[in-house]
């Protein structure tokens, strides 16, 4: 007994001596703060740790704190010290404008002024004769921020030696948007249940909400709408406010502000009116009154997110009123209390008989100017869905008088769900990097965003969360990334993707040069290799049937054509796409001259949308030579083989990652390869039926015949 359990103790010590044995669910996200090994920076670090000054006494003062102490006793195995006021012994000070008058003077009012309420400062000062290092802002919050920064340097492994950050956000609402319903089902969750115990709540905060906070505001994220754009009225009442105001208080003095969605008919179902009329007078009281009591229980309620007249939700267009009309109604009531409405664009119906992308700039374009100041339209990055690859959403730059959010989806509706590995910092960074020309060459869809083309204070980046009760918070450990860097590009939206994902992988699996090398090739090519082995050259919407989980490009004949794979990639005996040119729907025509002369001409359309764009006979020639049947076949081969790298890439880095997360992440990529053949063969051998052509070379005879992928129906798919 005792020879075995001294066994047991020479294998846990060998254990703990290779990190990677240690068990690591990933619930700690990119804040690992994985002791720092292997670094020239090592004592600097220590060095600047010794002894901290940090003069605030508010409760984001505390956490700021507790965050140091956490982080720098894991990293650095040391216990700073901590004091009120700068001292000889202080190395490193964290403290506002107000905070430390002396040190302040020493930065000019103008950078002051501009660092607003949340920007911050990270510089070398000469105090007391020493070399101290200062992380300065405005507000606690700033600070917060900037403490997260400092630590992502020291996780990163960054010479600190000489910094000098200035660092501002460039949109004003960073939210995340919950599709959480007060069941606590999630609409298109992949990781399990809504983290929002409702049940419980008031009275139980479970830790994972103030986690939920610290890991949000170390990206700077400031609010976050806790409930469905499908919304429940249910919400508004004062059972439900009372849990609302337990979470708005947890997550204050992270900076994070709650907002609600609100359902357009809330006056008939929970207010006993028999309207909601925007302009009857008994419903712009009620929810006058409404807002009142919001902010009774909640006094910094952000505001309302809106999804109306879409997808049968209620809306201003069942009283004949506009979209503006139904917001300004909603954004009046809140202007007493600095609230804002994020009104969705997402506005379209299958009962009009217009190309759907075209509809919600139909239905808005008109409006522009006319809304209220509290409102921003929130716009959905591309003009149908969330698909694995969209050109940019034509009213990106078509409201210069009104500030448009953007809406980016990060849970993984349409692009493998929980198991697939896609970064999707890439397709972010490539829509906010995508000129809309709205004001000459230079108008970006980032500056459409941030304010900045158009002189908009109010700005804001949305992105629907894949957060859920799984451990590691959003099912696939990679998940964690596309969170990550959701809210790196809010705050920054000029940031590069791959400077994202690298920091992200090293916070998360650590410094190794060979893990951190191959980790980002993974990142970076995963986007490409999903719209390959999904919907290569522009091809959309050709998922299962309202799951949206696998190909369906045979998906037809359904209650409402707007949702079937037909009606979106046309295929047939003389070729394949949706015409969007003036030959077609003409969507073509809502973008600037410069996007509809490039994209309407072959020759200069890129290629990535071709079949958005045009319909073209199946042995149309392509830039590579090939016909545009075998370049279809080709990408999807092109798909599955970079999901083989993929998967190669991971092997080779089992030695330098803890055993959980590699195993689940090997076993998720391998998922992703066998659904990549799946994807590559149904389309394939759908396709097939009107090309009538052979597959090229290089790829596979498919295993099975088409009416085996027809008849495979994948049921109880998560998330709907
Ligand atoms: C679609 C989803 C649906 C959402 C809708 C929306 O399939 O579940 O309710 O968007 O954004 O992507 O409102």
């Amino acid at each position: 007994m005792k020879r075995s359990l001294s066994l047991l103790f020479v294998l846990a010590l060998l254990c703990i001596a290779h990190h990677t044995c240690l068990a690591n669910d990933g619930y700690n996200l990119w804040l690992q703060y994985r002791p720092v090994q292997n670094s020239p920076y090592l004592s600097s670090y220590r060095e600047q740790a010794q002894h901290i000054t940090l003069p605030g006494r508010s409760a984001t003062s505390n956490i700021i704190q507790e965050e140091l102490q956490r982080a720098l006793g894991k990293m650095l195995d040391t216990t700073p010290e901590f004091s009120n006021a700068p001292n000889p012994a202080t190395t490193l000070i964290i403290g506002t404008r107000k905070q430390l008058p002396e040190l302040s003077a020493t930065v000019d009012d103008e950078t002051w002024n501009n660092l607003g309420t949340e920007g911050f400062i990270i510089r070398r000062i000469q105090h007391n004769g020493k070399n101290t290092l200062w992380i300065a802002g405005n507000t606690d919050q700033a600070l917060l921020y900037g403490t997260f920064d400092f630590l992502k340097l020291l996780q990163t492994h960054q010479d600190i030696s000489s910094l000098d950050i200035t660092s501002i956000p460039k949109t004003k609402i960073r939210v995340l948007n919950h599709w959480d319903n007060p069941d606590r089902t999630v609409e298109r969750g992949y990781a399990g249940s809504s983290i929002w115990d409702w049940h419980r709540l008031p009275d139980y905060i479970k830790p994972q909400y103030i986690d939920y906070a610290r890991a949000n505001a170390s990206i700077g994220i400031n609010g976050t709408v806790l409930t469905n754009v499908n919304a429940n009225a249910q919400v508004l009442t004062p059972y439900f406010l009372k849990k609302v105001a337990a979470l708005a208080d947890t997550f204050r003095p992270y900076g994070i502000k709650v907002y609600l969605t609100a359902r357009f008919s809330a006056p008939i179902e929970i207010g006993g009116l028999d309207t909601a009329d925007p302009v009857n007078p008994d419903v712009q009281q009620w929810w006058d009154e409404k807002v009142n009591e919001i902010y009774q229980y909640i006094p910094d309620f952000g505001g309302f997110l809106v999804k109306a007249d879409s997808e049968g939700q209620p809306g201003p267009q069942n009283y004949n009123r506009t979209q503006a009309e139904g917001a300004n109604m909603l954004a009046k009531a809140l202007q007493a209390h600095q609230g804002i409405v994020m009104w969705r664009a997402f506005v379209y119906s299958n009962e009009t008989p217009d190309d759907r992308a075209k509809q919600a700039y139909n239905e808005f374009k008109p409006l522009d100017g006319k809304f209220e100041d509290n409102v921003l339209v929130q716009v959905k990055n591309g003009a149908i869905d969330f698909q694995p690859r969209e050109p940019f959403h034509p009213l990106f730059g078509a409201m210069p008088k009104t500030p448009l959010m953007m809406e980016f989806q990060i849970t993984q509706e349409y692009l493998g769900q929980g198991t697939h590995l896609v970064f999707l910092g890439s397709l972010f960074e490539e829509v906010l990097d995508t000129d809309t020309y709205a004001e000459g060459p230079g108008s970006t869809v980032a500056k459409v965003v941030d304010g900045s083309l158009d002189d908009h204070a109010l700005t804001g980046m949305a992105g629907v969360s894949n957060i859920g009760t799984d451990r590691n918070w959003t099912g696939h450990q990679f998940g964690q990334a596309n969170w990550y860097a959701f809210g790196k590009l809010a705050w920054n939206p000029a940031e590069s993707a791959a400077d994202i994902a690298q920091e992200w992988s090293r916070m998360t699996f650590g410094n190794d040069e060979e893990l951190a090398t191959k980790v980002k090739r993974i990142m970076l090519q995963s986007h490409e290799a999903v719209v390959n082995y999904m919907t290569p050259l522009g091809l959309h919407h050709i998922m299962g049937w309202s799951h949206h989980y696998g190909p369906g490009p045979w998906v037809t004949d359904k209650h409402r054509d707007d949702w079937t794979s037909t009606y979106y990639h046309q295929a047939g005996p003389d070729g394949i796409g949706f015409d969007r040119t003036a030959s077609g729907s003409n969507a073509l025509s809502q973008y600037a001259p410069e996007i509809q002369q490039q994209y309407s001409d072959l020759s200069t359309c890129p290629e990535k949308y071709l079949l958005w764009f045009h319909h073209l006979p199946w042995d149309y020639t392509m830039k590579s030579g090939n016909t545009l049947w075998n370049e279809i076949a080709l990408h999807y081969q092109k798909g599955v083989d970079q999901t083989q790298d993929m998967l190669d890439d991971w092997k080779s880095i089992q030695n330098h990652v803890d055993d959980q997360r590699y195993d689940q992440v090997l076993a998720f990529l391998q998922i992703q390869h066998n659904e990549a053949k799946w994807w590559r063969d149904a389309c394939l051998l759908y396709f097939q039926q009107f090309s009538k052509k052979d597959l090229p070379e290089g790829v596979p005879q498919p295993e099975y015949s088409l009416d085996h992928y027809q008849n495979y129906t994948p049921v109880f798919v998560p998330g709907i």
